[in-house]
This record gives structure tokens, C-alpha cells and sequence, in this order.
């Protein structure tokens, strides 16, 4: 049995997960769940991750590693060509400080079931879930860019003039961004780093619309 990724088009967790696969040029096949039906808390899915959230990605063996950053330092550390995180402690622990400021700071705020409590339970206007999610882009965004935008350590990414796994954070951020019609004019560097990112075969192909199951 190849790779399979349990996954959604839309999911930027999804994204980051496919990105990283085409980089290393993993082959792998995709199931996919679609979130607004509520397909992911399927009792088959949940036996497979009970944690009822994409992605999951099974193993040949059928072991299921869930979370995506997980998944990606799994993969990192099995297949390290090419390596996603670099191999200096100091530099690593600086590149997972720009990865957590969206994959633990933006990402759990607004995501799918975030956003709908706020619309359907606390019942929130679509306008203000929107302000929601713009608000938690900025407070990351802003210090990112700040971060990025003279440190001897960006290239043409994040770290470097390779590919590693804030570009990948940062890319599918961008995904979710655009649905939101995030202003990316404050952020020069990062909007710069996204389009560098765009010129690769390997991040192009992880975007919603390039899925096959994108609907
Ligand atoms: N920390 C998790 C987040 C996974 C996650 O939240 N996935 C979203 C899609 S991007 C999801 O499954 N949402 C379903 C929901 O909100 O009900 C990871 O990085 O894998």
C-alpha cells in the first residue's frame, strides 16, 4: 500500500501536508472528507483519527500519524531529502518560531469549527467573522514581517533560498487568506516569499484548486 492522505481541498492543514509530500516527491493517494458535511467525525474516519481532523496520513503499514506538523517532521526525519528544517538546534528552533506563530497562533482561531460556533452558537455576522479572522492574520502577519523582512537568515524563503516548513505554514496560510480577502500590502516580505513559493510545481500542486477531489 503507497502513502495515503486522509484530507480535504480546502484544509490549509491539508495543504501543508501535500506541500511537504511533493517536495520530497513522495507518491501518494488522497481520501478526502468534506468538512461543511461533517464527513470528518464519520465513525470510520474517527477509528482512523479520533481526533476528527484532517489530515491524517497512513502509512504503508496502515499506521496513521495525525497533526499535521507532525507529519511533516515525520516525513522530515524518514525521507530528509530534501530537509524541511535545518539541521543547526538554533536555526531550527527559529524556524519552528515563525511555523508555531501561524500553525499554533492564526490557525487553531480560525479554523472551520471555530468559525462556525461563532456564527451559528454565539451568532456572530458574517461581517464580524470575517473582522475575526482578518484580526488573528494581523497580530502574526505583523510580527512575522517584522521578523523576516532583515534577517540575514531569509533568502528567497523563510530560511534560506531552499523551501522549508515556514514557507510551507506561510503558503497555506496564503490559501486561506485569500478567501478572506486578507490585504497582503502591510506584508511585502511575506507576499514575497508566498509568490517564490508559487514558482514551484511542488506548491502549486498542494493548492485548493489543484486537489483532485476540489469541488
Ligand atoms: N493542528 C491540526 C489542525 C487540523 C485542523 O484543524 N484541520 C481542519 C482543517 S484545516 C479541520 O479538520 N477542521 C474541521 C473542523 O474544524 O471541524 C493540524 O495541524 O493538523
Amino acid at each position: 500500500m503507497s502513502l495515503v492522505l486522509h484530507n480535504f481541498f480546502r484544509s490549509s492543514a491539508s495543504v501543508r501536508v501535500r506541500a511537504a509530500l511533493q517536495l520530497k516527491g513522495l507518491t501518494y493517494t488522497h481520501v478526502s472528507y468534506t468538512l461543511r458535511q461533517g464527513e470528518h467525525r464519520s465513525p470510520t474516519y474517527l477509528s482512523l483519527n479520533p481526533q476528527g481532523l484532517v489530515p491524517a496520513l497512513q502509512l504503508e503499514d496502515s499506521t496513521v500519524v495525525a497533526q499535521s506538523l507532525a507529519i511533516i517532521e515525520y516525513l522530515d526525519e524518514v525521507y530528509p531529502k530534501p530537509l524541511l528544517l535545518p539541521s543547526d538546534p538554533l536555526d531550527r528552533a527559529w524556524v519552528r518560531g515563525l511555523v508555531h506563530s501561524i500553525a499554533s497562533d492564526i490557525h487553531p482561531l480560525n479554523n472551520l469549527r471555530v468559525l462556525q460556533y461563532l456564527g451559528q452558537e454565539l451568532d456572530v455576522i458574517e461581517a464580524g467573522v470575517t473582522t475575526w479572522f482578518r484580526h488573528w492574520v494581523a497580530e502574526s502577519f505583523t510580527a512575522l514581517e517584522r521578523q523576516l523582512a532583515d534577517d540575514p537568515r531569509r533568502g528567497q524563503f523563510c530560511y534560506g533560498d531552499s523551501p522549508g516548513l515556514a514557507d510551507i505554514c506561510l503558503f497555506a496560510q496564503m490559501a486561506n487568506n485569500r478567501r478572506f480577502e486578507v490585504d497582503m500590502t502591510p506584508y511585502p516580505t511575506l507576499a514575497t516569499i508566498n509568490t517564490n513559493c508559487l514558482e514551484l510545481p511542488a506548491f502549486v500542486d498542494a493548492l485548493p484548486e489543484s486537489h483532485p477531489h476540489a469541488g
